[in-house]
């Protein structure tokens, strides 16, 4: 018999988190994110859906991620993880809209009972979920209200105990990883143990793996860790945030032989340090290295961001000038040392390479992708989720955002091709030795990657076994193409959601009138492209430029944040780039 909503004890326990009534959340880019203040009652409530999702699948583990991520540390937010590790299902996301803005108890139930209905859930399923959260000091109070949901969400005596797991400080692609353990662990091809040890275990084998072979087609180098030589120590910013931690956890499984680590910003303690003037948002948006920081010249530095999901390097040259090495160069460097590994393991018939990217993409890197490396390139919105389903469309699919968020995803039928090509030419006498390294690395790189989600650790290990591969420092990475100049600015308005866009975020829609404005502005300019858009995570609005020159690309970004802040409601001070 299906059980059926236990409305007495529900709403007891939603008295105990009354929804704030003049606020309306929306479920994001990457879940509800606002002031932690405001999160109490959505906490509570995302712990419900989340029970009805994992029922929704038949029991299959469900993941919540507390975390406000690249925000500032006054902010919180929450995520739905879905089984496979993947962001929730597009379709549930307005479930959460319609929970969290339910005024009162009663519509609450009323809307909770809907979802039911709409989405078919059997409440006799059973369920199981798994949490986690970040370090900001707002998340000891919304775990609490997160857990007050999942443990209130009995729906009935009839149904099932839910099962919950407690991952307690993580990073948010350890959440992810974990969520998709529990749920291939009986299955032919499980993902990995699902411990956060077990995550350590499986990046430093693969990493150590693919630092001791020989990278076919490139000349091993003579000196250092069996036949290759080892890069000097790379300094990582943590953003003060739970990288910190986490990164210093994994150096003790793999050791300072493999990856030898300078950690910095890696304060987790003293409150308001966390993405305070570093960070990967810091370092991508203002085009520097944290504050504090020097880099010697020469040298590979990287930034994670606050919940560790993005990642971006940089390195300073002999005058001290500062060089980025953002998503774009991480697509485009992982992208072409994929494509030589897929060619030398003789699979280049087969398995094809793809990349996305998003509005936000270089044009410099576009144009290098599809001219130089002859890859098909896909652009489309911001937001892991869409870039996520756009890689499932190749055999291998690269996907970064130009702000360090990305991965590479493996297609079940080209992690098989590469099972069995390896095992075929293990059993054959008369293996090729190059081929046999190639398919073996590539074995390897579907290991070492979390395809989950962007993981800032392990997305760091990719880019270092290619430079460790090619024997290349920072700047012969960066020499690949040369970005045409940009910059981002934030303008805050009235509404963010009287902008709203088309054709992948590069068109605005509304305001009417607008588009039109910034298309002229670019067409003075030699090399001009500028676009702007709500932001999914922060109460503003994003303008975008790039052009030829800094000056050129500089005075672009202000005047088009100039007039979406003269014409579209700006609030506050005029926005300076
Ligand atoms: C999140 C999303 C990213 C997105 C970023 C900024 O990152 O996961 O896909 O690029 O927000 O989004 P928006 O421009 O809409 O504010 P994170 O690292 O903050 O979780």
């Amino acid at each position: 018999m299906a059980s059926t909503l236990d409305q007495q004890a529900l709403a007891a326990a939603s008295a105990q988190h009354p929804k704030l009534q003049h606020i309306t959340y929306t479920y994001g880019t990457a879940g509800f994110r606002t002031e932690a203040d405001l999160l109490d009652s959505v906490m509570f409530r995302v712990g419900l859906l989340a029970v009805l999702r994992s029922k929704n699948l038949k029991g299959k583990a469900i993941g919540v991620m507390v975390t406000a991520s690249h925000n500032p540390e006054k902010d919180n937010g929450v995520k739905l993880v879905d089984p496979m590790g993947e962001m929730l299902h597009g379709s549930w996301e307005p479930y959460a809209t319609q929970l969290a803005n339910a005024q009162t108890d009663d519509l609450l139930l009323a809307a909770l009972d809907s979802i039911v209905k709409a989405t078919g859930t059997d409440l006799s399923q059973p369920a199981h979920v798994v949490y986690g959260h970040d370090t900001r000091p707002s998340c000891k109070p919304l775990v609490r209200a997160l857990v007050d949901g999942l443990s209130s969400a009995t729906f009935g005596s009839e149904a099932p105990k839910v099962e919950l797991v407690n991952a307690g400080l993580v990073t948010t692609p350890q959440l992810h990883y974990l969520v998709r353990c529990l749920n291939t662990a009986d299955s032919p091809d499980p993902y990995g143990e699902p411990t956060i040890d077990g995550y350590y275990r499986k990046l430093a084998a693969a990493y150590t793996e693919l630092s001791a072979s020989r990278a076919s087609g490139h000349k091993p180098s003579p000196f250092g860790l069996r036949g290759r030589e080892l890069l000097p120590a790379i300094t990582v910013d943590c953003a003060n945030g739970v990288g910190a931690p986490k990164l210093k956890e994994f150096v003790k499984v793999i050791g300072t032989d493999y990856l030898p680590v300078i950690v910095v910003r890696d304060n987790t303690t003293t409150a308001g340090q966390l993405n305070l003037n570093c960070g990967a948002d810091f370092v991508k948006t203002q085009q520097r290295a944290p504050l504090g920081v020097k880099p010697i010249a020469w040298q590979r530095y990287a930034s994670f961001d606050g919940d560790a999901d993005r990642i971006v390097y940089y390195y300073a040259d002999a005058d001290g000038v500062f060089h980025l090495l953002d998503g774009d160069k991480i697509a485009t460097l992982a992208a072409g040392f994929i494509m030589d590994l897929v060619k030398d393991a003789g699979l280049d018939d087969k398995v094809k390479v793809g990349v996305v990217q998003t509005a936000y993409a270089n044009g410099a890197s576009t144009k290098y992708l599809t001219e130089v490396l002859g890859v098909p390139v896909t652009c489309v919105p911001t937001g892991v989720k869409h870039l996520h389903h756009a890689a499932e469309s190749y055999d291998i699919g690269v996907y970064f955002e130009a702000n360090g968020h990305g991965t590479v995803l493996f297609s079940p039928s080209t992690l098989a091709g590469i099972r069995s090509s390896l095992d075929s030419a293990t059993s054959s006498p008369a293996a090729d030795e190059s081929q046999l390294a190639a398919r073996t690395n590539l074995r390897a790189l579907t290991e070492l990657i979390n395809q989950t989600v962007g993981d800032a650790l392990s997305d760091m290990l990719l880019v270092e076994t290619v430079l460790l591969h090619r024997q290349w420092t920072p700047a012969q990475w960066d020499r690949a193409y040369t970005d045409y100049p940009n910059r981002l600015v934030k303008v805050l308005v009235n509404d963010r959601h009287a902008f709203e866009t088309t054709d992948a975020e590069r068109k605005l829609v509304k305001p009417e009138g607008l588009q039109a404005k910034i298309d002229a502005l670019c067409k003075e300019v030699d090399g001009g492209r500028s676009f702007v858009r709500p932001s999914g995570t922060e109460d503003c609005v994003r303008v975008y430029a790039e052009a030829t020159t800094r000056q050129a690309a500089d005075d672009l970004v202000n005047k088009a944040a100039y007039l979406v802040f003269d014409e579209a409601g700006g609030k506050g001070t005029r926005p300076a780039s």
